[in-house]
């Protein structure tokens, strides 16, 4: 595995100490409903964190989903475990910088949104106060990256064309579909047909295939798709070996890329031949970008993933997706494609099919306090013990 990301002038010396750590759970009405294989989301239930150290503030945003069926993580376990298991190995202590956090925190198995958040929180404290963008910490040369849209499933296919052709118009340079065992190949052929061959195009199983529908999914090639994602349960990498050698299609691996260990065993195993990066999945940003080299030196193709982030992860994202090696548009989408109003000042918006990459101190966003209030349905504040 590649060292520690660190280069392309990656920030100061400093190092912080966290007096306290306030995690909110907000709930934020999306514009319309988002329907997965796991079910439909009205709102966005999520926990977002906040430190305090002694150089300043940070915010990070942990993407879990409301039920646990992405992944094993959801929203409702966040606060119980920062504030028995994650807090206490944090708050206090002295010389922390951005990757102490992975570091202090790794004995804890698993939680990876939770760690996601909370690293990115340090992160935004540290950056801010060395006086550096996270797109220059991570060494991002270019200024905007291309806007691609996650469509949910939709109950008719007329739905669904008109959804894609909305978005083509608002200018999204790639339509990815999320489709499921009974609801693939039909909405596929008709976006297909009603918008022509041009259209960058990929799917999204959410791993609710099985081995047995390789037969099926090899008759998506038809349709000149960019990639399949993640057609098989997570832990089934051999399955994808299978697929592989049974379909065109490239196969892209989400929730089964866990950390730069699995992507390594997945290409070595010939499991894989695109990565969907999201860097709450993996545990951080910082492990993304450590996978990011990792397939830049294997010639694995990137993107970047979203998990229907507020201002907080959208704008980091934005960051992610501008390193070198993301070679395909990501789930990047205008903060309008979920949100009426976004808990930021300033949210991130599509201009000509992109999305700007954020050069301001920190994690590239100011928080809005009040709008923050407003969808915050719990708050807790754990401190540093005195003394
Ligand atoms: O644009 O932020 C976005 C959403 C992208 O489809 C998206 N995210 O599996 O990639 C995914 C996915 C997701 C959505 C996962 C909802 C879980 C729930």
């Amino acid at each position: 595995l590649p060292a520690d990301p660190g280069r392309g002038g990656r920030g100061g010396d400093g190092t912080v100490r966290i007096e306290a750590i306030e995690l909110r759970r907000v709930d934020i009405p999306l514009v319309t409903p988002f329907r997965t294989s796991f079910g439909t989301q009205d709102t966005r239930d999520c926990v977002l964190i906040r430190v305090v150290t002694d150089v300043g503030d940070g915010w990070g945003e942990c993407v879990t989903m409301p039920w646990p069926l992405y992944s094993a993580e959801s929203s409702d376990v966040v606060i119980p475990i920062v504030s028995a298991h994650m807090a206490p190995r944090l708050l206090g202590v002295d010389g922390i910088g951005p990757r102490d956090v992975a570091r202090l925190l790794a004995p804890i198995r698993g939680h990876r949104m939770t760690k996601a958040g909370l690293e990115a929180a340090v992160l935004d404290a540290w950056l801010r106060a060395a006086g550096q963008s996270f797109a220059s910490f991570l060494g991002v040369a270019v200024e905007r990256v291309p806007c691609g849209v996650s469509v949910g499933i939709h109950d008719s296919t007329e739905a669904l064309v008109e959804t894609v052709g909305g978005y083509l118009d608002e200018g999204y340079v790639r339509i990815k579909l999320k489709i499921e065992p009974g609801n693939d190949l039909a909405p596929v052929a008709a976006v297909r047909r009603a918008f022509g061959d041009d259209v960058p195009l990929q799917v999204d199983a959410n791993a609710a295939y099985e081995p047995g529908d390789i037969p099926l999914l090899r008759r998506l090639d038809a349709f000149d798709l960019l990639l399949i994602e993640q057609p098989f349960d997570e832990e089934r990498l051999l399955a994808n070996v299978d697929l592989r050698a049974a379909i065109e299609t490239p196969v892209c691996l989400d929730e089964s890329a866990i950390s730069a260990q699995v992507v390594a065993d997945a290409i070595r195993l010939g499991a894989v031949d695109i990565v969907n990066l999201k860097a709450g999945r993996v545990g951080g940003y910082l492990e993304a970008a450590r996978i990011h080299d990792l397939c830049v030196a294997h010639g694995v193709p990137v993107w970047c993933g979203g998990m229907v982030e507020t201002g907080i992860g959208r704008a980091a994202n934005a960051a992610l997706a501008g390193m070198a090696g993301f070679s395909l548009p990501g789930d990047n989408s205008g903060f309008d494609r979920f949100y009426a109003t976004d808990i930021v000042a300033d949210p991130l918006r599509m201009i000509d099919g992109h999305l700007r990459v954020p050069t301001t101190p920190g994690m590239g966003f100011e928080v809005d306090p009040e709008a923050i209030e407003a969808v915050t349905v719990e708050r807790v504040l754990l401190e540093a013990p005195s003394g």
